[in-house]
């Protein structure tokens, strides 16, 4: 399915009175704080968040699985579906393949296919959780940190593979996510296991290519839990630390112990240069997958605030970052679950652009605490939608997301095009 120019222009003029009532409004107050606001537009139009290819069809839980009907079925009908996000918010131009989930038959016709829509390839992402169909060793007992010396070499040629079949796709970088860890005090020998996950890393890291990068993403718990071997991000550093440059570490924001202080987290991984990549997602209890912004859009807002921190302090030097979304869609329509998470993370992107950071540097020397905290909330409670908007109307986008998904009927054109029953692979 194609989304015609001619009809985000009709949608943008029948809104564009409402919208500049509202941008001129915030322009003017953001331009008497001497923000620039063109500048701050530009960023946000360059910021691209890449969508998984395992986010486009219904999740579901252990307890069950609701399909919403028009699902993409084949590798090719999620590139169209990530075209199609990207055509209504020119925020998504990247897609993120989890392999063996996504194998592209065809790599040169998949990526021309990516490229007619716009879309470039994200991080490839491997899988060892999970025994596939005529497996030989199992990864019950983990992957990368099997005792058994074949199921690791087994996981880490899967991984090996995995980088080649990105590099065919023009990606260039690959996320090792492990389930590796113990449900039992006893069962494993922790400094072992970290050592045996280690090794393994060693020759995966030896595999990529120059302008790769490996990005470990670490996970407090499930589905291990008693332990995980790439517990949190102290761990993850050490990982990355030991393999080298080429490493680096991925925050997941569901992947922590409750009350974790991510923000803190972000600014020392970034700190030490070794943050690489994001996903995004919210959660009220653990890794819960939910819509970014839903629950904590204050927290995420503070961990922008410390990402553009290190992004444009001259004393961090952090490599560029991977942005992707990482969310399971159990009850919503996933489309517009992800224009609503990719909505939130360019407000609290916009959001941190406009603060202070001069003011805030000297409230913080004068430890002028309620200074300080002003500066922050004063940004958080700007409503910047109509900033958001505006970068969008730009690049040739939808004034409103989500109206302009339901008023042009897209989900039930997919539903005739590929029926209710339709299944995406994944989750
Ligand atoms: C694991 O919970 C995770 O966050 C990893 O990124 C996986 O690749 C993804 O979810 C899908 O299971
Ligand atoms: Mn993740």
């Amino acid at each position: 399915m194609i989304i015609s120019k001619e009809s985000i222009e009709n949608h943008n003029s029948s809104k564009l009175v409402s919208h500049k009532k509202k941008y001129e409004l915030l322009n003017t107050t953001l331009s008497e704080s001497s923000i620039e606001v063109n500048a701050i537009i530009k960023k946000i139009q360059e910021f691209q968040v890449a969508i998984p290819s395992w986010a486009l069809g219904t999740g579901g839980t252990r307890f069950g699985r609701f399909a919403g009907g028009g699902e993409p079925s084949t590798l090719e009908q999620k590139i169209e579906d990530v075209g199609l996000l990207h055509s209504i918010n020119q925020s998504s131009g990247a897609i993120s393949l989890h392999i063996p989930w996504d194998i592209p038959s065809d790599a040169n016709k998949i990526k021309n296919l990516a490229a007619s829509f716009g879309l470039k390839f994200d991080a490839v992402n491997s899988n060892t959780f999970q025994d596939q169909k005529n497996q030989k060793f199992s990864y019950k007992f983990g992957s990368l940190s099997n005792t058994d010396a074949n199921a690791r070499k087994q996981a880490i040629e899967h991984n090996i593979e995995v980088i080649k079949q990105g590099q065919a796709l023009g990606s260039k970088s690959l996320t090792v996510w492990l389930a590796d860890g113990s449900s039992f005090p006893g069962q494993q020998h922790f400094r072992r296991a970290f050592e045996r996950t280690l090794d393994s890393l060693k020759e995966i890291y030896a595999a990529l290519p120059s302008d790769w990068s490996i990005f470990t993403e670490h996970k407090a718990y499930e589905p291990a839990f008693y332990s995980s071997v790439v517990s949190d991000w102290g761990s993850s550093l050490l990982f990355a630390q030991k393999l080298g440059s080429k490493a680096s570490c991925l925050v997941d924001l569901g992947h922590h112990l409750p009350n974790a202080n991510i923000e803190q987290i972000v600014s020392r991984l970034m700190m030490e240069g070794k943050l690489g990549g994001f996903h995004f997602n919210d959660s009220k209890y653990s890794d819960d997958d939910l819509t970014v912004g839903s629950i904590k859009p204050y927290q995420l807002f503070l961990i922008f605030n410390e990402l553009v921190d290190g992004m444009t302090s001259s004393e961090v030097k952090n490599p560029e970052l991977g942005w992707m979304i990482d969310a399971s869609h159990n009850i919503k329509d996933p489309l517009e679950d992800l224009l609503q998470s990719v909505e939130a993370i360019m407000i609290a992107y916009a959001q941190a652009l406009i603060i202070d950071r001069k003011a805030l540097e000297n409230a913080q020397l004068n430890n002028d605490v309620v200074t300080a905290q002003e500066i922050l909330q004063n940004a958080y409670r700007t409503d910047v939608r109509s900033l958001v908007a505006e970068a969008r109307l730009l690049s040739g986008a939808a004034l409103e997301p989500i109206s302009f998904y339901r008023a042009q009927k897209i989900r039930q054109m997919l539903i005739n095009e590929r029926g209710t029953n339709s299944s995406a692979s994944g989750l």
